[in-house]
């Protein structure tokens, strides 16, 4: 990133051709930059030094006309970034908005890095971290609900609630300080029996923080919903069929599919990340033994996996061993499709095979060719999401990855001191947790962060943003 005290310039709309391009310039010499550059057309009006406003002129480099401009004008502290930003509103050709760019080079500015117009927000102050990733999201999301999501974290909502956990188990610290200071108190236990009945209540909020980014990352980023099965079951298939396009080679050839094949799309509602894989079974093509490692890395990541399996061998009983692997191992996990049930003698439907009567397995007889079963699969989808009801997309909740992850570290180490606590450990080794999840907590708004968590973070923007 550059240093704070350079003004930076960026195209803030999509390089290419439209209507107009906006050119964005933040910074302690915007100001001065902008008066060397653009002539008012109305200059006692521009004069008047009134924040927004627009004002049409002409935008020069030097001698040469660049563009006849609006500038928008937002000076310091009110603006996006907390400093004084100006935006450039040019006409829609990308040599147009270049010759703007480069006249505010050459008065001074320099090229913003990703982000770098956020990061600036939030280190005046006009964001916390978690608004400034929903600054992101919003720009990115793929469904209405995960903009739905987005704003309502740019609202703030969340963050307050955040924060109000974290004044929770700062509480607790100095209740703990206290009692390290003042020995006396360390063996009443009375204070005692307060502390822990404080650090319930701060898990119980974190609970309910870490529960919600779990539906938070899925309206975000999708259910990561693996495909799997033998080679031939269908798996291909299927993933056309919910996209509706012919997207993966199908053929009647085991061992098509080699690669993972990822892509997007919404079913009840939901966002799904379809992930296509390699069949399973035991195979000596190198590249096929690829693909399936792949498979089983892919089945350890997901949120949930559709596990096809072909209704002729569902009644017969005959599974492979690899489909027995799927359902003992991802058991939580899978959706069993049992497919191509078109294939099968008109009224037959139970499935012989003992794992699939198991409890808690969810069985779907199914076709792809006949579209047999996708009502009941989105159903059950929605099921798992949402406990059955797709809750309203305004509510605010976290669901970045990093986020649920800080408040997950967050609730393991309030664990780790109920535990302690619970077995009456010297305050001072309780203290410790209690300061890791202080640590924690304090990273998902941002009041304590490291620079390269910043770089992190930012540098996944577009320019401009
Ligand atoms: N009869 C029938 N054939 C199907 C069904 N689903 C897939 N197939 C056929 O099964 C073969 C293998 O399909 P494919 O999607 O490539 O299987 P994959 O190897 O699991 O990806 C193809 O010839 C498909 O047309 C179904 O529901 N019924
Ligand atoms: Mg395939």
């Amino acid at each position: 990133m550059n240093d704070e005290d350079q003004t930076i310039v960026a195209l803030a709309t999509p390089a290419g051709e439209g209507a107009i391009h906006i050119v964005r310039l933040s910074g302690k010499e915007a100001a001065r930059i902008v008066a060397a550059c653009f002539s008012p057309l109305h200059p006692e009006r521009w004069e008047k030094k009134e924040g927004f406003t627009l004002h049409l002129g002409m935008f020069r480099d030097g001698d040469l006309e660049a563009d006849q401009v609006l500038v928008g004008k937002m000076p310091a502290p009110a603006s996006y970034t907390g400093e004084d930003v100006y935006e450039i509103n040019c006409h829609g050709g990308m040599p147009v908005a270049q010759r703007v760019i480069t006249a505010c080079r050459r008065a001074g500015a320099v090229l913003a890095e990703p982000g770098e117009f956020t990061l600036r927000a939030f280190l005046h102050g006009k964001m916390d971290l978690v608004q400034a990733e929903a600054v992101n999201d919003l720009i990115r999301a793929r469904t209405e609900m995960a903009a739905g999501l987005a704003l309502a974290q740019l609202n703030g909502g969340i963050s307050a609630e955040v924060r109000e956990t974290r004044q929770k188990i700062l509480d607790i610290l100095a209740g703990i300080e206290a009692g390290i200071d003042f020995p006396e108190e360390e063996t009443d236990p009375l204070a005692r029996t307060e502390l822990l009945q404080r650090l319930i209540i701060a898990k119980e909020h974190a609970q309910d923080l870490f529960a919600g980014s779990r539906a938070g990352r899925v309206i975000r980023e999708g259910l990561a919903t693996v495909i799997a099965g033998k080679p031939n079951v269908g798996k291909s298939s299927l993933l056309n069929a919910l996209l509706r396009e012919e997207r993966a080679i199908v053929t009647d050839i085991p061992g098509t599919t080699r690669d993972e094949i990822h892509e997007y799309v919404v079913a009840g509602g939901i966002l799904l990340h379809l992930i296509d894989t390699a069949g399973l079974r035991a195979s000596d093509d190198p590249v096929e033994k690829l693909g399936i490692e792949r498979t089983w890395k892919a089945l350890n990541m997901a949120d949930a996996v559709l596990l096809l399996l072909d209704a002729r061998d569902a009644r017969s009983g005959a599974l492979a061993a690899e489909e027995r692997a799927v359902l003992a191992e991802y058991a939580g996990k899978v959706i069993a499709l049992v497919n191509k049930t078109d294939l099968l003698p008109p009224g037959l439907e139970e499935w012989a095979v003992p794992e699939l009567a198991e409890p808690g397995v969810c069985v779907i007889p199914f076709s792809v060719k006949q579209r047999r079963g996708f009502e009941e699969l989105a159903q059950e989808l929605k099921e798992r999401v949402w406990g059955g009801e797709i809750s309203a997309s305004g509510e605010p909740r976290l669901a970045s990855l990093r986020q649920q992850s800080a408040v997950e570290r967050t609730l393991l180490a309030l664990e780790k001191a109920e535990e302690a606590m619970q077995a009456s450990a010297p305050l001072d080794l309780i203290s410790i947790d209690i300061r890791a999840a202080l640590e924690e907590i304090s990273q998902i708004t941002g009041d304590a962060v490291e620079d390269d968590l910043l770089e992190r973070i930012f540098t996944q923007f577009c320019i401009g943003k």
